[in-house]
């Protein structure tokens, strides 16, 4: 018996459902957590997920946290084509992705959605429940700051103490990924593996929120490249699209269109030269 809780807009449940399909792995029981109502903080969830955060798997009733465990943990218990590379230095370079995402790049991906977008849904919660909502985010949650991260953007939007800097280190990592494309078709090397799996929801984050621009119209062509073959694979739409309520889809559009001139500002100001 197999359990995901999980939510539309979450990078992370995007990645597991994303192994998840690569795997053809059945799911038995999908739970939605909304996370942008406070049901994360259900105790119920709590139980399972103490830092309230999606997605947790529970196979045969044992819970397995942290969607790259979760992948990797999917990758070994299930038959199917393997997403991790035998050769000891592929797998090191799919290991040092799946580090830069969990220690980097999600962490800068919650303050950009929400900077960008979801200050602007959960601000629907009115007052009161807005209040609700950051005073009940564990001290311990997506990160050891996000508490006190979550309730800055959400009050000082684009002012926010370091919000330049996390916007640059995104663009940053984008880059990282054009260099790491020229040595081969995928990000480890020439086998599409658990680190495509694991970049590719931060790709499509801003592709959804209309920041192509990051790296379309020849800035960041191999990225571009890599992304339209990400988005061509069967299981791309189930994973990434298809959970997405279509008023989430069309405020992660509408809000990121807004955000995207100040965004572009702040990658060009330090040199990066955004297109669009
Ligand atoms: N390190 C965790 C992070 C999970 C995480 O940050 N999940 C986000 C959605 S992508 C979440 O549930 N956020 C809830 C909140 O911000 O209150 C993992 O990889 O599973």
């Amino acid at each position: 018996m197999l359990e995901l809780y999980h939510h539309g807009s979450s990078v992370c449940a995007a990645k597991v459902r994303f192994a998840l399909a690569q795997k053809n792995v059945h799911v038995d029981t999908l739970h939605y957590v909304d996370i942008l109502k406070g049901e994360q903080f259900d105790p119920a969830f709590l139980r399972i997920n103490p830092k309230a955060v999606v997605p947790s798997l529970v196979h045969d009733g044992r819970v397995v946290n942290e969607s790259t465990v979760i992948c990797e943990y999917v990758n070994d218990v299930f038959p199917g084509p393997s997403l991790a590379p035998k050769d000891p230095y592929a797998r090191s370079k799919m290991l040092i992705w799946t580090k830069i995402v969990d220690e980097q790049l999600h962490p800068a991906c919650a303050e950009l959605t929400f900077v960008c977008c979801h200050r602007h849904i959960i601000s629907r919660l009115g007052d009161e429940g807005l209040e609700q909502f950051l005073d009940n985010t564990p001290a311990d949650s997506v990160t050891t700051t996000w508490k006190r991260r979550k309730r800055e953007i959400v009050r000082m939007g684009f002012d926010a103490p370091g919000i330049k800097d996390t916007i640059r280190l995104y663009d940053k990592i984008l880059k990282r990924m054009e260099a790491a494309l020229a040595e081969g078709a995928w990000l480890a090397g020439d086998a599409f593996s658990l680190a495509d799996i694991a970049v590719a929801p931060y790709v499509n984050r801003l592709d959804m929120m209309s920041m192509a621009g990051m790296w379309a119209g020849g800035r960041l062509p191999r990225v571009e490249d890599w992304f339209s073959r990400i988005k061509a694979l069967p299981s791309f739409k189930s994973a990434f699209l298809d959970w997405c309520p279509e008023e989430l889809t069309n405020d992660l559009k509408r809000y990121g269109e807004r955000s995207w001139p100040a965004v572009r500002d702040i990658i060009s100001t330090y040199g990066g030269d955004a297109n669009g």
